[in-house]
């Protein structure tokens, strides 16, 4: 993928005025994300195209990934476009959520003005301007920011979005990445109409029965380290099957054992070929999980990173299990 002219140095953002004024002068926009998206980039994208058409411009959203199935009730989820392509990238292409293009598994977006907007530690700084903050708890919020900066007023839609977005990706508040704008943020958004509970209840209470027995399943296979700070979670092809489930079924999964005071950090290995390996890694507070994710070239947040990684389950087991015990004891 050739890297496009850059308009700021490389280490350095663009500022939200910067990216709105790219945005007036522009009139046909193509929105996407990461593939398999979460409620962070399905809530920054259609906040943002709804945004846009306030202001007449024409959007499309098109993602690799179908968004997951408890935001389909949310407005705007089912007019996204899936495909693997774009061929007319439009006047700019507004990529959220995204560390680099490759990770939007959508092809042709190099062809077009890429702006790139996003907040998590790593990013690529792969667009023509790219608009970084990594203290936001969510994309959304740096998309709120924009559309306050843009003078658009907060629609109930709008709202709904970065509330999603929020709520989400801050792991229903529990993230250290929160701030007090956060609560501003979602303080205005409830003022424009957005009904916590209800959000909250579509979201995390949409479970169906398959998925809890697999959850089951997998529980009753977690292991524990000695000092029973760290658990470990593991999911391949057999245990799916077995359980008539799919991957998607243990998204949301890798949070319960958090649940469980002493647990200070959870990584779930999911398999995806032989000795390939998927590693999703949450912790606690101020324990850097990120730091290990960053070791196998992933990334993420502090409390919530992943990586790939290849070799076989226990050894990997062994040297993730060493490196979050680590992290553990520097954050004491
Ligand atoms: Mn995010």
């Amino acid at each position: 993928m050739s890297p496009l002219t850059m308009s700021t140095t490389a280490t350095e953002s663009a500022t939200v005025a910067q990216v709105a004024a790219e945005i007036r002068t522009r009139q046909r926009f193509v929105l996407t994300c990461h593939v398999r998206p979460d409620g962070d980039a399905i809530g920054s994208e259609l906040a943002m195209a709804y945004a846009l058409r306030h202001l007449g411009k024409q959007v499309r959203v098109v993602n690799r990934d179908a968004a997951p199935p408890p935001l389909t009730v949310f407005p705007g989820v089912g007019d996204i476009e899936i495909a693997p392509q774009v061929d007319d990238p439009g006047d700019a292409v507004i990529v959220m959520e995204a560390g680099s293009l490759d990770r939007t598994g959508v092809g042709g977006l190099d062809r077009g003005f890429v702006i790139n907007i996003d907040h998590h530690i790593g990013n690529s700084l792969y667009g023509a301007v790219n608009w970084f903050d990594v203290s936001a708890a969510a994309c959304g919020e740096m998309v709120f920011t924009l559309i306050q900066e843009l003078g658009i007023p907060l629609s109930v839609e709008i709202a709904t979005h970065v509330y999603i977005a929020i709520l989400t990706d801050t792991g229903s508040f529990h993230y250290s990445s929160i701030s007090p704008r956060t609560f501003e943020i979602c303080k205005l958004c409830v003022e424009a109409g957005v009904d916590p509970p209800a959000v909250a209840r579509s979201i995390f209470d949409s479970n169906n029965l398959g998925r809890l027995k697999l959850f089951g399943a997998l529980l009753n296979d977690m292991e524990l380290d000695e000092s029973g700070r760290l658990a470990t979670l593991m999911v391949d092809e057999t245990l799916v099957t077995a359980n008539a489930g799919t991957y998607e079924d243990t998204e949301g999964l890798i949070n319960l054992p958090l649940t469980v005071k002493e647990i200070q950090a959870v990584v779930f290995f999911k398999e995806h070929g032989p000795d390939d390996w998927r590693v999703s890694m949450r912790s606690k507070g101020n324990i850097d999980i990120n730091a290990v994710a960053k070791e196998f070239g992933g990334g993420g947040h502090k409390n919530a990173s992943g990586c790939s990684a290849t070799g076989r389950l226990a050894d990997l087991k062994k040297t993730f299990r060493e490196k979050i015990l680590e992290q553990i004891d520097k954050a004491r």
